[in-house]
């Protein structure tokens, strides 16, 4: 039996520990991965503000870092951070540091694009990759501000192969950085999605048409990650229905319900789902969260849009071990414990969202210590 939780109360579950494969959490309230475009200006490595910045939320029960490219092919925007050079590894062991001096947790999320990219951020100005030769409507952020993004080229076989063996170094290179685990960013239209979903993948390959042959390259990252690290310390983020990206799938129930199952037998920590259309609307396409949640023996990580309301509802009626704040987490560091007391929450501001420096970044205060 469930023991009875108060709604509005500071006992409710949402702020007792969770387990987390071996780590555990001492609350369930994640930080959600937040892309903000503050990575040192050439080298895309991470700075003393962006560890200053993830130190700052410490609070949270698990942080997950900022979408990371695992090579330059995979970055598609401009100053995101990547983890796959000496520097980067270092500076983000500067940030991991500065995180575990705080008493916090911090897992990096594990990045490549596909075709959400644009020619001038490649090497030697070459076409983005895809599992097919379809462009996205969509469009990037580069050096000359908003444009559309590139016409991609579809991945030979070989070329995948060479992507997991990136992958794979940027989880080798994960553990020299420090982090306690790793998130595989499989959501929001990136390359693992576009995979998946058969409005991007057209291939009549081993990875395209049938549920089996889609689900094949994302396994195939979560072999190659958990190969070189521990896969109690690994986890994944999808987004079943979000049409994020522009890319859409006529099967989500049945793709990501063998998706996960595939990944359950593999043992990884946990699935954490972005319910609906990330960052808006939750109902925007019918699909059974609940079915996804019982086929996965680990955790299960809920985001899109919960209140604290919601968020407290969920973990008490076991829909969810555990919730994913992104803007909340943005603009407000203490986060956790604001929600504890239910006190009030700073609003996100968006103009500051992306690139800049400490402005809506470092600068959202904290509680007055003279209310505790
Ligand atoms: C906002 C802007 C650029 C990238 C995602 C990594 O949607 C992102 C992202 C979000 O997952």
């Amino acid at each position: 039996m469930k023991p009875a939780i108060q709604a509005n109360s500071s006992s409710n579950a949402l702020f007792e520990p969770f387990t987390l494969g071996d780590l555990v959490l001492p609350n369930r309230v994640v930080m959600a991965p937040l892309t903000r475009n503050r990575a040192t200006h050439g080298t895309d490595a991470p700075n003393d503000l962006n560890a200053l910045y993830y130190a700052q939320r410490a609070g949270a029960g698990l942080i997950i870092s900022e979408a990371t490219q695992i090579s330059k092919q995979g970055q598609g925007y401009i100053w995101t951070p990547g983890l796959y050079t000496g520097a980067q590894v270092q500076h983000w062991k500067t940030v991991t540091d500065q995180v575990h001096a705080a008493h916090g947790r911090i897992f990096v999320q594990l990045w490549h694009v596909g075709r959400i990219s644009h020619t001038s951020l490649q090497a030697d100005g070459a076409a983005p990759v895809a599992p097919s030769a379809i462009q996205a409507k969509t469009k990037t952020f580069t050096e000359s501000g908003f444009v559309d993004v590139s016409m991609p080229r579809a991945l030979e076989a070989e070329q995948i192969s060479s992507i997991l063996a990136d992958y794979a170094q940027a989880a080798t290179n994960a553990k020299a950085a420090g982090f306690d685990g790793i998130e595989i960013h499989a959501a929001n239209g990136y390359l693992i999605d576009q995979f998946l979903k058969d409005g991007t993948n057209h291939r009549t390959d081993r990875y395209g048409g049938s549920v089996e042959n889609r689900a094949r390259f994302g396994l195939e990252v979560a072999d190659a990650i958990t190969h070189v690290f521990p896969k109690a310390r690994v986890g994944i983020r999808l987004s079943p229905v979000s049409p994020s990206n522009d890319a859409v799938t006529s099967d989500p129930d049945k793709v990501f319900g063998y998706f996960v199952a595939e990944l359950s037998r593999r043992g990884l920590a946990y699935i954490h789902v972005v319910e609906g259309a990330t960052g808006g609307a939750r109902d925007i396409a019918p699909f059974n969260y609940r079915a996804l949640r019982k086929g996965f023996a680990g955790a299960y990580i809920a985001n899109n849009g919960y209140t604290r309301e919601m968020a407290m509802d969920a973990i008490a009626d076991g829909a969810a071990d555990l919730i994913a704040f992104g803007k909340a987490f943005l603009s407000n560091p203490d986060l956790v414990e604001r929600l504890k007391r239910d006190a009030p929450l700073n609003a996100p501001i968006s103009e500051t969202f992306y690139g800049g420096g400490a402005e809506g970044y470092t600068d959202y205060p904290a509680l007055q210590t003279s209310l505790s």
